[in-house]
């Protein structure tokens, strides 16, 4: 009997443990620019914080402009753990809304994706 009880034990920790992991997906957690947030300048690289570690290969941006059209970036790198995406912009950007796409893959192997936008004021 006690034998049973330590395997429901493992079992119901297992179970927590892999709802735990379930949880943790890289979900974008702040940005520079921030999101809704308008800036003076173009800036000059966009930081991405998510709260997981990212495979570079398999996580990027899409940002594209207030005419729609797709804005020029450089090689994305990390930081912070893996946990920053930084993306160097090679345009300067005119004042506008821009929206950034981003996709990530966690080091756990799950797959996300969102948008958010910032202004460039005038
Ligand atoms: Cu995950």
């Amino acid at each position: 009997m006690p034998r049973m009880k330590t395997l429901l034990l493992a079992t119901a920790v297992a179970s927590l443990t892999l709802a735990g992991q379930a949880l943790a997906h890289a979900h974008l957690k702040s940005s520079t620019p921030a999101a809704d947030s308008a800036v003076k300048e173009s800036p000059a690289e966009l930081d991405l914080t998510f709260t997981e570690g990212l495979s570079l290969k398999f996580s990027g941006v899409t940002v594209s402009g207030p005419d729609k059209k797709v804005v020029k970036t450089g090689n994305a790198s990390l930081m912070d753990s893996d946990k920053t995406l930084m993306v160097p912009v090679s345009d300067k950007l005119a004042p506008g809304k821009y929206t950034v796409e981003w996709h990530a893959l966690s080091t756990d192997g799950h797959k996300t994706n969102g948008a958010y936008s910032f202004t460039v004021a005038p």
